[in-house]
């Protein structure tokens, strides 16, 4: 593939994925010479982002479409925020500067296989890279035990970058990731840090759970405050394994929000999460999603608006 002159870098972060995506492009960009700016971006900006110009030269991964950017990479199926520019795709997606597969575990996996053939092909580092990118990205993960305390480096690394406000971890990521191996970056400072401080918020956000929530017919209720703690939206899983679905309420000094899960280590047609939450003003896809509320609503308030909606009903 022949790559634009690109001089800025912009990632979803912090995202595991969105460091790994720009790992990759640097790696084949570094090939011929090419170092461009790093710039860590999130969700945040979305109001603003297609009113801002980009500097000339820029590339976009595992973010929101920008028709300025002379590359962009990305498998979110919220990627266009202007409709009418999914047409700038192109069907051979593979052939241009612009590739997108709302299908693709990672945006990761999407830039390994169209550069594959630019890295060497026994380049492991990025093998491995990609296949927990996939895993993270997908919520792959084999248990719920795994989710929230599984302790393989990649896993600590992702865990790590949820005290990255600044985007200053994610990317120091982004130049490390397929330079050290991921066992020598989980033992770096700037991640062995911050992971050592949110694991302990995650074990304390766990007992805070036990203590505020419980099972009403099939689904894991809770209504809890999240300050100083790390909430794992997999935890319900954890104390209540058999619960086909997880809803509570979660507040923060600054916002409450309502959010629901499917289980996602059970088999069976998930109620439209997404959709349903959307008439919440919220959103997210089929198997989760949230939306911010008033700080008035109850979890038992919440769990008697869900049924409404036959396949969620937890006796259905
Ligand atoms: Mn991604």
């Amino acid at each position: 593939m022949e790559l634009p002159q690109l001089k800025h870098l912009y990632f979803h972060a912090p995202c595991f994925d969105g460091a790994a995506s720009a790992a990759l492009l640097l790696r084949v960009l570094r090939k011929t010479g090419r170092t461009p700016k790093l710039h860590p971006v999130g969700y945040d900006v979305r109001p603003w982002w297609l009113h801002r110009d980009l500097p000339r030269a820029s590339a976009v991964v595992d973010f929101l479409y920008h028709p300025a950017a002379e590359f962009w990479a990305d498998h979110h199926l919220s990627a266009f925020i202007d409709a009418r520019h999914a047409d700038d795709v192109g069907a051979d997606h593979t052939a241009s500067n612009r590739l997108y597969d709302p299908a693709a575990d990672s945006c990761a996996s999407l830039l390994w296989s169209a550069f594959e053939r630019e890295l060497p092909i026994d380049d492991s580092p990025f093998q491995e890279l990609v296949a927990w990118a996939n895993k993270i990205d997908a919520a792959r993960y084999e248990s719920a035990e795994e989710a929230v305390f599984g302790d393989a480096p990649a896993l600590r690394i992702s865990l790590s970058l949820a005290l990255d406000t600044s985007g200053r971890a994610s990317v120091r990521l982004a130049q490390e990731l397929g330079v050290q191996s991921l066992e020598q970056i989980c033992n770096l400072p700037f991640v062995s840090s911050p992971y050592a401080r949110i694991a302990a918020m995650r074990d304390a956000g766990l007992e805070r759970f036990r203590f505020g929530s419980q099972e009403l017919g099939g689904v894991a209720t809770f209504d809890l405050s999240v300050e100083g703690v790390f909430f794992s939206r997999y935890a319900p899983f954890i104390v209540y394994p058999g619960a086909r679905y997880s809803l509570g309420v979660l507040r923060a000094k600054a916002w409450t929000k309502i959010t629901a899960m499917r289980n996602p280590w059970m088999e069976f047609q998930s109620a439209p999460l997404g959709e349903i939450f959307s008439h919440l003003g919220g959103g997210g896809h089929e198997r989760v999603g949230s939306a911010f509320v008033r700080e008035s609503h109850r979890a038992p308030e919440v769990v008697q608006c869900a049924p409404r909606h036959k396949s969620v009903h937890p006796m259905s």
